[in-house]
């Protein structure tokens, strides 16, 4: 099996788990990108099936070594893409999450975002609401919000990815150009129960430690939200206080095990 060291450490992870996201800024080499920019838009499956995108981006080690840390052992690697291309100028998306967002504590799917080309303010940058993730809302219920104090415009460098939980309250932003504005999305999914995957520094667990209110959380929240991200590193601890059905249920997204790849 190609073999993926995982990066993250106690800390980043339970900054993740507050979080919901972590963005890789400038990764992907610059070669690649360029190629990735001209990609038409839509579905991208054969071309996320290459040895070249499997190396440049799904398997980036620095990527992988995200996944490996979140999401275990043999984790299933994406065999599907959408490429959100954008043109002209429009007035945004609405909030939302995408699918079938996932109800549980665990982890076991990772969204990603790959901007191959820079995005700036101008050029409508995907718009999250970290820590949103845990919120699990009918989508319509959120598709009125305005600005949410806290949301974060995802302005990148060229060849970033951004690496999320399902369940993300997210949209494309405000676009006031007319230039190509590109974002491949894909997913990883667990097929192994957790036992904490990432770094160690010692074989001793640390408690969670609670990062604190995202801006727009008020007081009762913010104890709920201590209790999940709890519930939520437990669980990646292997100290299972809740089950979860793994892989998660598949819906648009389907991917192969880690151990079945192969690059020429
Ligand atoms: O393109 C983006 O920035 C976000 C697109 C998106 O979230 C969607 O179409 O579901
Ligand atoms: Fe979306």
């Amino acid at each position: 099996m190609i073999n993926v060291e995982p990066t993250l450490n106690d800390h980043e992870v339970m900054q993740f788990i507050h979080n919901g996201y972590i963005t890789l800024e400038s990764i992907v080499d610059v070669d690649f990108n360029r190629e990735c920019e001209s990609v038409q838009g839509g579905r991208l499956n054969d071309f996320v099936l290459t040895d070249e995108f499997r190396r440049n981006v799904l398997l980036h080690p620095e990527v992988a070594g995200v996944v490996r840390s979140l999401l275990g052992d043999n984790f299933l690697v994406p065999t599907n893409a959408h490429h959100h291309l954008f043109e002209a100028a429009h007035r945004g998306q609405t909030w939302h999450s995408d699918g079938l967002t996932e109800y549980g504590y665990g982890i076991t799917h990772l969204q990603c975002y790959y901007y191959p080309k820079e995005v700036e303010i101008e050029d409508g940058p995907t718009m999250i609401l970290p820590g949103s993730h845990h919120r699990l809302v009918d989508r319509e219920a959120i598709a009125h919000y305005g600005d949410i104090l806290g949301q974060l415009s995802l302005t990148v460098p060229a060849g970033t990815v951004a690496m999320t939980r399902y369940g993300i309250w997210h949209k494309a932003g405000p676009k006031l150009n007319d230039d190509r504005r590109g974002m491949i999305k894909f997913s990883y999914f667990r097929t192994a129960m957790p036992k904490r995957d990432w770094m160690r520094d010692s074989d001793e667990i640390p408690p969670y430690q609670h990062a604190g209110r995202h801006p727009y959380v008020t007081e009762v929240e913010s104890y709920r939200d201590r209790r999940r991200g709890e519930l939520t590193w437990n669980w990646l601890c292997g100290l299972a206080e809740v089950e979860e059905e793994i892989p998660p249920i598949q819906m648009f997204n389907s991917g192969i095990p880690l151990s079945e790849i192969q690059l020429q």
